[in-house]
């Protein structure tokens, strides 16, 4: 299927610039590119006798391509929209917003927009760690990256040319010894066979597709919590008629971002330990909210420790978006900052009782490479980190580099933020790929559903079947429900459960008997999502408009 043109592999000694094309392994008296082509994997792996810079290692294989095929290519995060495009399909990336704009909102520091060229061709597209073509007899060829963990990898294509191109997302990385470089997995088959294919290669045992039932806060009053209304929301979901396991407080509990200890005694005069423990006393699992590797302009955190923030070239600040009243990504290699990191776990797990914990934002720690540490490594260390700290409480991981949490989180959104709205205003459909978006929710829950059960749970995000402070209809509220009980694992809502009517007792009632049907396939075909679902024994066709 794919067939080897070249590697590409280019690198620095003191400043001076090598480079060499070859199909084949090559060396040097300095270096030593191994290149190795084997029944279901590719390795292009370098070794090197003394220190030397990476400016590029990449290879090109030959593919294919046939009018009938469908391409998913992987989005940089959790939150980048990421589906299934026919072969004429273009990435759209920030060109339609106008640079001032990006630039005020920091909306570049998302996703992959400052070190990767997205291009305006049709046929030419690009992905992260993983992606696949599928063919109109339903059978995939697949590609995915087995060590996300020393540097991230880009799947190109380039559909006129019949060209695949993978490059690792290494430039600028020194070392001495050995680097495993691009190691990949190309697989052909059935979509079973590729995906368990995938991460059996990778060492990752399947989680199973466990269903979790449950609450959070965010999608109803945003950072406007308190203990009253988050009491109240317990009282509803503990009547609904089924057995919530989580109970999630978000964002707005603190009384800024990153001074995770400092609980704002306005909205929760009894501290939040009393909440967790009324939380627990219903039988459930208490969550909390946090964003680990930034923090927010108006924080502690930023005044007293401006040593902790990451700085680019130049020794400023590096943004990592335009949450709160600015946000600023954390450098996750200061030791007092670990240090920080591990006593606010500590508390919220021991202290005041949260076993699950939504991390979030975590793309921040990797926005800038260093030296001696590419991307992806520097991902791998802070899913380290926070699982070392975490313990033995859950983690629900959120805008992540996706491979990075593979196989180390629990959980996963694996997609957008929805909104009360189906389709967003205008201007907000035009943002970038990570903007919140039912829309681009939806569809990654459909597209990326094979991760769910074999690298974490997937989190599709909430449902709402509320009639109140949203402007979906009740075929879009049901869409929503369906499809993320169909594609996901992670079933939470933000509403009142205590308000619910007939209409919403009836859709939740359908939605939660719909776990555990499988959907054998899915497509896009103009406005609507077509699932082919086997429930009870029986394939069926769903049609939801999107
Ligand atoms: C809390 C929220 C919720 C939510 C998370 C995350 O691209 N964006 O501008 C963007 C903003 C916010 C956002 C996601 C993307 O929401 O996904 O569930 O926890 O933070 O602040």
């Amino acid at each position: 299927m794919m067939k080897l043109n070249n590697v590409r592999f280019a690198y620095r000694v003191n400043g001076k610039g090598f480079s060499v094309t070859t199909a084949e392994s090559v060396g040097n008296k300095r270096i030593f590119l191994d290149v190795k082509e084997a029944n279901e994997t590719f390795n292009a792996s370098v070794r090197a006798k003394s220190e030397i810079e990476i400016a590029k290692l990449s290879a090109e294989f030959e593919y294919e391509f046939k009018e009938t095929d469908r391409i998913f290519l992987n989005g940089y995060q959790s939150w980048t929209e990421s589906y299934e495009q026919n072969i004429h399909g273009k990435l759209r990336g920030l060109e339609l917003i106008p640079p001032p704009i990006t630039e005020k909102f920091d909306l570049d520091a998302y996703g992959d927009y400052d070190f990767l060229k997205y291009s305006r061709r049709r046929g030419n597209m690009h992905g992260w760690s993983y992606g696949y073509i599928k063919h109109s007899d339903g059978t995939f060829d697949f590609i995915g990256s087995l060590n996300e963990n020393a540097g991230f990898t880009i799947i190109r294509v380039n559909t006129d040319k019949n060209k695949i191109t993978v490059e690792k997302d290494c430039s600028g990385y020194n070392f001495t010894g050995n680097y495993s470089g691009l190691s990949l997995y190309i697989g052909s088959g059935t979509e079973d066979d590729v995906f368990d294919g995938y991460f059996a290669w990778q060492g990752i045992a399947p989680v199973g597709e466990k269903h979790i039932f449950g609450y959070t806060s965010w999608y109803r009053h945003y950072q406007d919590i308190n203990e009253k209304c988050i009491l109240n929301d317990l009282e509803g979901i503990k009547n609904c008629g089924y057995k919530a396991d989580i109970f999630q407080i978000d964002d707005g509990y603190q009384t800024a971002v990153g001074d995770w200890l400092s609980i704002d005694m306005a909205k929760f005069p009894n501290g939040i330990k009393p909440v967790s423990d009324s939380i627990k006393d219903e039988g459930m699992t208490a969550g909390l909210w946090l964003a680990p590797f930034v923090c927010e302009e108006k924080s502690e955190m930023f005044r007293d420790h401006p040593d902790w923030l990451l700085t680019d070239d130049s020794g400023e600040f590096v943004k990592a978006g335009c949450n709160w009243s600015g946000s600023y990504a954390i450098d996750i290699y200061n030791e007092d900052f670990r240090e920080y990191l591990r006593e606010v776990f500590r508390t919220v797990t021991d202290d005041w009782g949260f076993s699950l914990l939504k991390l979030d934002f975590l793309y921040a720690a990797c926005i800038i490479p260093r030296p001696d540490k590419t991307r992806g490594m520097i991902m791998a260390d802070g899913m380290k980190l926070l699982r070392e700290c975490a313990g033995a409480a859950k983690i629900l991981g959120c805008g992540v580099p996706l491979a990075s949490a593979f196989g180390t989180v629990d959980y996963c959104r694996i997609g957008a933020d929805v909104t009360p709205e189906w389709k967003g205003k205008t201007y907000m459909q035009l943002l970038h790929r990570e903007r919140p978006s039912t829309e681009s929710s939806l569809i990654n829950s459909v597209f990326r559903r094979q991760l769910n059960g074999r690298a974490f749970v997937n989190d599709p995000d909430v449902f709402m079947l509320r009639a109140t402070s949203t402007s979906m209809n009740s075929a879009q509220r049901r869409c929503l429900a369906e499809v993320n009980a169909l594609c996901g694992g992670v079933l939470f809502t933000s509403d009142d459960m205590g308000e619910y009517g007939d209409e919403q007792n009836e859709l939740l009632n359908d939605m939660l008997a719909l776990r555990g049907a499988k959907v054998l396939a899915a497509e896009l075909s103009g406005n609507k999502i077509i699932l082919s679902v086997e429930i009870d024994g029986r394939t069926v066709i769903r049609t939801y408009a999107r």
